[in-house]
């Protein structure tokens, strides 16, 4: 199953590695066929190339449009060479065998991102380069396809270690990546037609997808791991700058997600903001007057959950909240920018990763988001409710004071990003306790303020941390007993969706204990 590699048709967009890897094919005896672009690349590098043209005895038309869709490549490509008939096709009709084809596409994800013109976006949806590579990949019996310049080494290792052939298994592998990649493309391309057609409906094809990285290992080390993007420009893990640290693990990425996501729903022209997240739940949120403020004010509320943390800033990191920051073991910094100070004091801790965006997401925006389900992808829009646009209604005899309401806002703003079900403690524009990922509503509130009585031994305060708080819940409480755990706690106020065929109850308990609630209307469940 061994073929040995004599002919490589070249033709990639993306030039990168491209001479180094055509200088070593060539050097391997490989002849080389190659298009336009990619062929006056490989001649000014000083290396010998036929161009396509001469193998169809057909120029170049249509602004490129049509160059390698012709039988003499489709047929190099396709022919099954043990096969008598096909082989006196290829005979009959000169049709030289090509062994090796190294294909990436247009970049229809790019120009589609870059907010391009519409006919350059079509102009960059690429026919003849998927033609090729499911061509390549179908025939893997005899053909290797390649469509990332990161397989280029592998490439050519594997063509070392057997003899200039390479070997059925490292082919399957290739074509089974070939088609992986023209699927996302297609995605990509039907995604960004939805978008013109303002298509509504949610659609994970509208998701497309091109492999940004491959971790070591997914969510545990036996399991396998990739980084798939889809060329949205939003401000976010997927288009950050990481300017240290060591490449980020599949929890990083998804922990890194859930904290700036979380901390885009602070403004940055009203407040400094800082989200620490653990297991994509956050064990500490605040504002504050300053990033250093509210990182403290963050941390003080589960320093234990917080090492080896996420911590993500709402506005450029400065030196002194990095001071702070790496004092505890955390494993990603993410924020708008750096001051170079403050890269200057991360750069101590060698493993930290701190990465940059540019921007804050938007919590409003709209968008899919995509779950997978045994045999199926759930498919629903992007949770973009913020609690400052809710018609807010309090359904107790008291109603919140200032302070309260601002705390409970705060809260709710905080439930949205935790784990259901969700019950988040707080005060002075602090979580306090946060209860995350119970099946039990009771449960949460307990837990929240278990970790609040934790918070304030260790600190050797007197009084638990959710004396005197506010607490939110994420859905409506069900029965009294989830209100009543709060109050236990020493919570003043409540914030929660309302809606439960016992909100009377609720209320009445609420009344009872002088408490202040207020009704959102809305639910922020999240799983
Ligand atoms: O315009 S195409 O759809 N028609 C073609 O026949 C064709 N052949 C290769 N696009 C085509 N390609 C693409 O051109 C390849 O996929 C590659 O991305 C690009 C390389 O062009 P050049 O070598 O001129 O830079």
């Amino acid at each position: 199953d061994l073929v040995p590699v004599r002919r490589a048709l070249l033709s990639v967009s993306d030039k990168t590695g491209l001479i180094d890897f055509a200088a070593a094919l060539a050097k391997a005896g490989v002849e080389l066929i190659s298009t336009g672009g990619t062929a006056k690349s490989i001649a000014a590098a000083g290396i010998a190339v036929r161009d396509v043209s001469e193998l169809t005895g057909f120029p170049e038309i249509m602004d490129g449009r049509v160059k390698t869709l012709h039988p003499s490549v489709h047929g190099a490509l396709l022919g099954v060479r043990d096969d008598p008939e096909h082989a006196a096709a290829m005979r009959e009709h000169g049709i030289e065998p090509i062994d090796l084809v190294v294909v990436n596409l247009y970049p229809f994800e790019e120009v589609r991102a870059s907010g391009a013109a519409y006919t350059a976006v079509v102009e960059n949806i690429d026919i003849g380069g998927p033609a090729m590579v499911r061509a390549s990949a179908k025939n893997h019996a005899y053909v290797a396809i390649v469509t990332e310049p990161e397989d280029y080494a592998a490439v050519l290792e594997t063509l070392a270690a057997n003899g200039g052939a390479l070997p059925l298994d490292f082919r399957k592998r290739l074509a089974a990546k070939a088609f992986a990649r023209t699927a996302a493309y297609d995605a990509a391309i039907s995604g960004w037609f939805a978008e013109e057609l303002k298509i509504e409906q949610p659609s994970w094809r509208a998701f497309g997808g091109r492999l940004h990285s491959v971790m070591r290992y997914g969510e545990n080390p036996h399991q396998s791991a990739g980084f798939y993007v889809n060329g949205d420009k939003r401000p976010g893990v997927a288009t950050a700058r990481q300017l240290q640290g060591k490449q980020l693990s599949y929890n990083n990425i998804n922990d890194t997600d859930a904290a700036y996501e979380l901390v885009g729903e602070f403004d940055p022209a009203r407040t400094a903001a800082v989200a620490i997240i653990k297991h994509a739940n956050p064990c500490g949120v605040a504002e504050g007057a300053s990033l250093r403020e509210a990182y403290l004010k963050a941390l003080a509320c589960d320093p234990v959950s917080a090492f080896g943390g996420i911590v993500a800033l709402n506005r450029l990191l400065d030196a002194e909240a990095a001071e702070e920051i790496v004092k505890t073991f955390t494993e990603v910094i993410i924020a708008p920018e750096a001051s170079e100070a403050a890269a200057a004091i991360v750069a101590a801790k060698k493993n930290l990763r701190l990465l940059v965006t540019g921007g804050l997401p938007d919590p409003r925006q709209a968008g899919i988001m995509v779950k997978s389900v045994a045999g199926g992808l759930l498919v629903q829009g992007r949770d973009n409710a913020v609690v400052d646009d809710l018609d807010l209604k309090v359904v107790t005899r008291r109603a919140p004071t200032e302070a309260e309401m601002a705390d409970l806002k705060f809260a709710f703003r905080i439930a949205k990003h935790v784990k259901s079900n969700a019950i988040v403690y707080a005060k002075d524009r602090a979580t306090v306790g946060v209860g995350a990922g119970q099946m039990s509503r009771v449960d949460s509130s307990r837990i929240a303020a278990r970790k609040a009585l934790d918070a304030a031994e260790a600190a050797g305060h007197a009084e638990p941390l959710t004396r005197g708080s506010v607490v939110a819940s994420d859905a409506f409480f069900p029965f009294a007993d989830g209100l009543l755990a709060a109050v236990e706690a020493g919570a003043t106020a409540v914030i929660q969706p309302g809606g439960s065929m016992r909100d009377e109850d609720v209320i009445k308990a609420a009344d009872e204990h002088g408490i202040a609630m207020v009704f959102t209307g809305i639910r922020h469940f999240r799983h």
